[in-house]
């Protein structure tokens, strides 16, 4: 492929909480890059990852599902949504076909038709029964008549080619954003802290998942076998990382349920996220979680404005 033929840009990921929008963003690059739960609103921040193909570079910028709410947290969440549509090139519009169109929907296409930005819709999760009521794709033809459509399955991987060839479309000829060996631009400490509350999320669904944010005190790499020969086997060389993080909520009471009945749930927690985040880097993880009562920390402006952006 000439070099000119190469396309570049950057692509928002917009759509109602759950809809996928991150797991199409994991399916295509590859890789974890963004946190993945059952629980809407998991992804609080605007998430980069980089799509590396033949055919050039994408740069998904994964957002917190759009959701009309008053709410301080979600207010946050929202705007962060709608300034990532001033930054991209196109548009990846998520929609659920397991769930009927409702207002959300409606007002999610009329925001992107009136953003005049290329868009692609994935008409995701059509491995489940599709929702009755409006066909998805009537609303998608009348608020965006020029936009493409892929229907895909983010968990069984079904549908992607399509996707990524109508995503490959929208973007503009173009040199590479990042150096072709980068998927994410997120730092290890960020990553981190979303391993552990995606897990803290999973085990306290039913509980409290939005009351949760986690915070890393400490992350240190303790070189302690540089002083003893080499191992035959070099994972035993593996240095270890210690991280201490603090699980925060948002009420006393809510601190006892993340540790659970003599510990087991923040035991269970801690486990999980070591487990995970050893897929990522590739050390010896040593975990050190507690829970911590930050009083009302989801009506803090200053705490919000750091945690989500
Ligand atoms: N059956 C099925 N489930 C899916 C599919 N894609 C995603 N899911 C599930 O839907 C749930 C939400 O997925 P996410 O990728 O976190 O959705 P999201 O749109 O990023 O959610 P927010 O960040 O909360 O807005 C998870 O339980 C996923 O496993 C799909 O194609 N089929
Ligand atoms: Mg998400």
């Amino acid at each position: 492929m000439k070099e000119a033929d190469r396309k570049s840009g950057f692509i928002a990921v917009v759509g109602r909480p759950s809809t996928g929008k991150s797991s199409l963003v994991n399916a295509l690059c590859g890789h974890k890059i963004s946190i993945v739960s059952p629980t809407p609103q998991t992804t609080r921040n605007k998430i980069r990852g980089i799509y590396n193909t033949a055919h050039g570079q994408a740069v998904f910028l994964d957002t917190p599902g759009l959701y009309n709410s008053r709410k301080p947290l979600n207010r946050h969440l929202r705007e962060l949504v709608t300034a990532s549509l001033d930054e991209v090139d196109a548009v990846l519009y998520v929609i659920d076909v397991s769930r009927p169109v409702g207002s959300e929907e409606r007002y999610i296409a009329a925001l992107l038709g009136e953003s005049r930005l290329a868009t692609v819709v994935a008409l995701n999760k059509i491995d489940l029964r599709r929702a009755g009521g409006r066909d998805p794709l009537e609303l998608v033809r009348s608020s965006l008549p020029a936009a493409a459509v892929a229907e895909t399955s983010a968990v069984r991987g079904d549908g992607l080619e399509k996707l990524q060839q109508a995503l490959f479309a929208a973007l503009p000829e173009g040199e590479l954003l990042y150096p072709e060996e980068f998927y994410t631009d997120q730092d290890p400490e960020f990553r981190i802290a979303e391993l552990i509350r995606e897990q803290a999320v999973l085990q306290s669904r039913q509980e409290l998942p939005h009351a949760l944010y986690v915070e890393i005190s400490d992350l240190e790499l303790r070189d302690e076998q540089a002083a003893r020969p080499a191992a035959e086997d070099e994972k035993e060389r593996e240095e270890p990382l210690w991280i201490r993080a603090f699980l925060i909520v948002e009420r006393e009471s809510q601190k006892g349920i993340m540790v659970g009945k003599g510990g087991s749930r923040i035991k269970a927690i801690r486990q999980a996220a070591q487990r995970e985040i050893s897929r990522v880097f590739p050390y010896r993880i040593h975990l050190d979680l507690r829970v911590k009562v930050n009083p009302g920390w989801r009506r803090q402006e200053h705490l919000l404005s750091r945690l989500v952006r």
